[in-house]
């Protein structure tokens, strides 16, 4: 009987456990799973986009302007008269050039045309609020009179620091500069692609030293600069060397409060670069739009981030051909407007010829981009997603902390009415073209938050153009960020 019983009891408690099992043990599984984080020593370090005043700066400029200049502005995508049909900046990867002969034109870098009171001049027409110039390429050439290498500037006719005036004036014009500089060196004996050998590890040691050197001077010699636009990085010796490249970022910015960095810098423990294991970004604001841009704020996950762009198909050096489609002024302008739209900024690209001249494309760009920046600005500066739902006709940018929201409108539809969908909670108290701020705007309500702007008859628009809607009630609405 004793045994029979107890036999029953063990029945009864292994039927509970095999309940309990079944009902709960698949929910804190999935449970696990959603709170499971891979524990990363050289992962993201932030939760969330930085707050402080720098990056403040850096979240209000809209628009900027990238500067490649090297020694493959000399050959223009060019060599013995063949044409090369990748980047120009590229050339020296090509097959058909003798690398000897390659690193043997710094001996004619030699820009006697070089004003940089005028680049920064033409910048500021432009309407630019940064710039990023190219310190060394992937060709390790140095423009500025580094103490860590011969390859530089000192050693070309031109021998003056090409960097330090630059810097001054673009500083002089307002104007925040911001140093690329490329982890990948296809001239420093001791840049390795990959870590196979021990030889390797020592090289590649000596090659991280010499990197640290050349930041450490940089900073020391140009403290007005804001940040870095690290490039090359996707190399496997670069992708194993996640601690250095930690401890590197954490080092910059000791030495230089405020400093930013962008995410493609660094790689975590296992190499993944821009993103850790955990999906979350490293470094200050996403750098991996390069000539694409997100479509929906989904796409940038809450990050800071920037598109950088060049006006030909590819190619960022100068070209003696411009390859591919030219990218129009208005283009350009839209392409900006969706970047703001979005939260982002848009960074033009300018690839001078070795003598220090734009070419004329270039000029006539600038120019007609800052003619619109002069009218339009307001859209641009300091402005932010507005949580709208996007319409066919163009992009709600929001000027941050302030109750006016901007259309710029690349489509006008053939009925002439422009419909917006406003966040819940906010209404347009008026809405006028910002060309004409008197004149408002006759506006229909359709349902809730819905509502048709009707263009005044008769205009006619080569270019986007800006209306500036007046919101209300916006106090009690919490921003869609
Ligand atoms: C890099 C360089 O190789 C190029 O010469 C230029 O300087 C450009 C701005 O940066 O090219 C890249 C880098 C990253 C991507 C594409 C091209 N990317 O993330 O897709």
């Amino acid at each position: 009987m004793i045994l029979k019983k107890s036999y029953r009891q063990n029945l009864k408690k292994i039927f509970h456990l095999f309940l309990f099992t079944l009902l709960f043990i698949p929910s804190a599984i999935a449970q696990a799973q959603v709170k499971t984080k891979i524990s990363l020593l050289h992962g993201s370090h932030r939760e969330g986009k930085r707050m402080d005043a720098d990056m403040a700066r850096w979240r209000s400029y809209g628009l900027g302007q990238f500067i490649h200049w090297g020694l493959y502005s000399i050959l223009g995508g060019k060599w013995n008269g063949q044409q090369y049909n990748g980047a120009a900046e590229w050339i020296r990867s090509w097959k058909e050039i003798p690398k000897r002969e390659y690193d043997s034109l710094y001996l004619k870098f030699d820009p006697k045309e070089f004003r940089p009171a005028e680049w920064a001049a033409m910048a500021k027409k432009m309407g630019v609020k940064y710039m990023t110039i190219t310190t060394k390429h992937h060709d390790g050439f140095c423009l500025w009179q580094s103490n860590f290498s011969t390859y530089t500037i000192s050693n070309s006719p031109y021998k003056n620091d090409i960097i330090d005036p630059l810097i001054e004036a673009y500083n002089k014009e307002g104007i925040d500069v911001y140093l690329y500089y490329s982890i990948l060196d296809w001239h420093h004996p001791d840049w390795r692609y990959d870590l196979k050998t021990k030889e390797d590890s020592m090289a590649f040691c000596r090659y991280k030293s010499f990197v640290k050197n050349q930041l450490t001077e940089l900073l020391q010699k140009y403290p007005s600069v804001k940040g870095f636009w690290f490039d090359g990085t996707w190399d496997e010796s670069w992708k194993k060397s996640g601690a250095f490249s930690d401890s590197l970022e954490q080092y910059l910015k000791k030495i230089h409060p405020g400093l930013i960095i962008g995410g493609r810098l660094r790689a975590d423990d296992f190499g993944n670069r821009h993103f850790d294991a955990n999906g979350e970004m490293m470094g200050d604001y996403e750098q991996g739009w390069e000539r694409k841009i997100p479509k929906t704020y989904a796409d940038v996950h809450g990050n800071d981030w920037e598109c950088v762009m060049t006006i030909p198909e590819n190619g960022w050096g100068y070209s003696q051909k411009w390859m591919g489609h030219w990218k129009t002024t208005n283009e350009l302008l839209e392409m900006m407007a969706q970047c703001v739209s979005l939260g982002g900024n848009f960074v033009v690209n300018f690839g001078p010829e070795a003598n220090g001249i734009f070419r004329p494309e270039e000029i006539k760009t600038a120019r007609e981009i800052g003619e619109w920046m002069r009218q339009n600005d307001d859209a641009i500066y300091n402005c932010e997603y507005a949580g709208w739902e996007k319409q066919d006709w163009g992009y709600f940018t929001k000027k941050r902390n302030e109750n006016k929201v901007y259309m710029i409108i690349c489509n006008i539809p053939v009925s002439g009415s422009l419909k917006i969908r406003s966040s819940a909670g906010i209404d347009v108290a008026k809405a006028f073209l910002l060309q004409s701020p008197e004149k408002l705007l006759t506006m229909e309500n359709i349902e809730n938050g819905v509502k048709f702007i009707y263009l005044p008859e008769g205009l006619s628009f080569k270019k986007p153009f800006v209306i500036e809607l007046d919101i209300r009630n916006a106090k009690q609405v919490t921003w869609n960020k």
